[in-house]
């Protein structure tokens, strides 16, 4: 079986757009391959953050995903800052980057041109961490948003310059992006995504919101004045982003939607998505309040990180013995 591997930070709380696009996704592999899926705090550190929020947040990731549909049976479920193997093998790789490598990397030009202040060494060599992150678990595949590709590939480079220098040491893994299309829209402004970071709370569901609270938020999403129930992401879409959420919730084809639609309003269709939305979050939180309740989570982290940190420790071993850092015979 090969294997797959995928982390997210514990940044802020997660929205629809993070499970309609990604742990959706997520759901489906571990089913199909020896999936490893990991918090990566020691990435959220980058930042400042405050360490009350990070503690909650990553709670709440780990909560949520159980919720969701992961299971803790097929998959693996760990969190980076419990395993040291990780910096450890991170700094090993930071040894192998390149500055101009590390400079060209797009989401650090991205942050320094927004933040002018307070930029942080870490925010810098952190793809180098991330590159330890996949090659620790010689990861075949790595499913990313668009905006990590560029950071697979920087591992992919380091496993093939270290494999060049040392020998056969890790397996190089491949990216995998979403299909066009698993992109959940802005509420309030439909033609940017839906996002974490987002300021108006109105345009964004989070995963813990108050199901009356989302309900409401799909009501008053922003429409078009058309008035035709159709699939236009071009000219409506608004309204494309209603039928999309809908189908992914429900399974129905949006043409089968559609259909259902015509001649009726879009206030009779923001309903029957204000109540999928309601439903879906209501059965997801109280999931989600059950596994919190169950005391469960430290059971399976810790579990999770027992099998990761086997795997960890025999590769930092032989990756360290490869660099003639270990002298004692074995
Ligand atoms: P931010 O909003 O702060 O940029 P984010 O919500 O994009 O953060 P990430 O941690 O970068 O959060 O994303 C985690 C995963 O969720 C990624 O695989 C990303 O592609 C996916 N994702 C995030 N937002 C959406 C969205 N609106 N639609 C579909 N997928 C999304
Ligand atoms: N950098 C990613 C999170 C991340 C990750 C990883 C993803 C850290 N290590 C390893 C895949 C594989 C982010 O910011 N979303």
């Amino acid at each position: 079986m090969k294997r797959m591997l995928s982390g997210i930070k514990p940044t802020g709380r997660l929205t629809l757009g993070n499970y309609i696009g990604a742990i959706r996704q997520f759901l489906e592999y571990q089913n199909d391959y020896e999936l490893f899926i990991f918090i990566a705090n020691m990435h959220a550190i980058t930042v400042p953050i405050d360490p009350k929020e990070l503690k909650q947040n990553t709670k709440d990731l780990i909560a949520l995903y159980m919720a969701c549909g992961l299971d803790s049976e097929k998959t693996t479920l760990f969190l980076q800052s419990d395993l040291p193997q990780h910096t450890e093998l991170g700094w090993i790789l930071t040894c192998h980057s390149y500055m101009g490598e590390l400079q060209r990397m797009t989401q650090y030009k991205d942050k320094c041109a927004k933040q002018e202040s307070g930029i942080t060494a870490g925010l810098f060599t952190y793809p180098a961490l991330m590159a330890a992150d996949i090659l620790m678990y010689d990861a075949d595949y790595v499913p990313v948003g668009v905006d990590q590709k560029q950071h697979v590939e920087l591992a992919r480079n380091l496993a093939e310059r270290f494999n060049h220098r040392y020998g056969d040491s890790f397996v190089v893994p491949e990216p995998i992006v979403p299909k066009v299309g698993a992109k959940i829209m802005s509420l309030q402004n439909p033609t940017k995504k839906m996002s974490k970071s987002e300021e108006n709370p109105k345009g964004t569901i989070d995963l813990l919101d108050e199901p009356s609270v989302a309900r409401k938020k799909i009501m008053s999403a922003v429409t078009d004045s058309l008035g035709i129930i159709q699939y236009d992401p071009e000219n409506q879409p608004g309204l494309a982003n209603l039928l999309t959420i809908l189908s992914s919730l429900s399974n129905e084809p949006i043409d089968s939607i559609v259909n259902r639609f015509q001649g009726k309003g879009y206030g009779d269709l923001k309903k029957e998505v204000a109540e999928a939305v309601y439903n879906f979050l209501s059965e997801l939180q109280a999931k989600y309040r059950e596994i919190i309740a169950s005391g469960k989570i430290d059971e399976i982290i810790q579990a999770g990180n027992e099998k990761a940190g086997k795997i960890a420790y025999k590769k930092v071993a032989k990756i360290k013995r490869k660099l003639g850092l270990s002298i004692q015979k074995r």
